[in-house]
């Protein structure tokens, strides 16, 4: 099954939006496999952004990523990684539509509220930046007997 990396960054951290971006997976029906709230570092924040080194934004987006706690997650499901950038919504502000996460909470575009992985490749890169293999959860399926 594929997974994927997502990160509430630390402005919807501080808008207390982690409740209210997690309903929204779970309601898509993806399955949450690992979270935690952390506070990225330098090193963590310069790997994952690793795409965007030499940009004249990428300063910025080092301080920002780093500058408070966030709610770093790995959710699985089928096409996980370009169905969570669909509910997650495009980068610019003036482009992300209403009904996606950032369409709906997002006035500003630096500050984006989170961040979704761009390929199941960038994914797997990306998870273990942040976890550890031992963190990821692994579900009993037998438990569907009687949910
Ligand atoms: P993310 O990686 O954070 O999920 O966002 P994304 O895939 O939608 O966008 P990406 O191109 O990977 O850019 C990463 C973050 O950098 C900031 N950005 N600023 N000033 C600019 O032109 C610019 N372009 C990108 C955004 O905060 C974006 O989320
Ligand atoms: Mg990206």
């Amino acid at each position: 099954m594929e997974q994927t990396y997502l990160m509430i960054k630390p402005d919807g951290v501080q808008r207390g939006l982690i409740g209210r971006i997690v309903s929204r997976l779970e309601d898509k029906g993806f399955k949450l496999v690992a979270a935690k709230l952390i506070t990225v570092t330098d090193e963590q924040a310069k790997k994952h952004y690793a795409e965007h080194a030499g940009k004249d934004f990428f300063p910025n987006l080092v301080t920002f990523i780093t500058s408070g706690p966030v709610f770093a997650m790995v959710w699985e499901g089928d096409d996980v990684v370009a169905l969570s950038r669909l509910l997650i919504g495009k980068t610019r502000v003036g482009e992300a539509l209403p009904g996606t996460i950032r369409g709906d909470f997002a006035s500003h575009t630096p500050l984006n509220l989170i961040h979704g992985s761009d390929s199941p490749e960038s994914a797997e890169r990306e998870i273990f930046n942040f976890f550890a293999a031992d963190e990821l959860a692994k579900y009993n399926k037998d438990i569907a007997a009687w949910l």
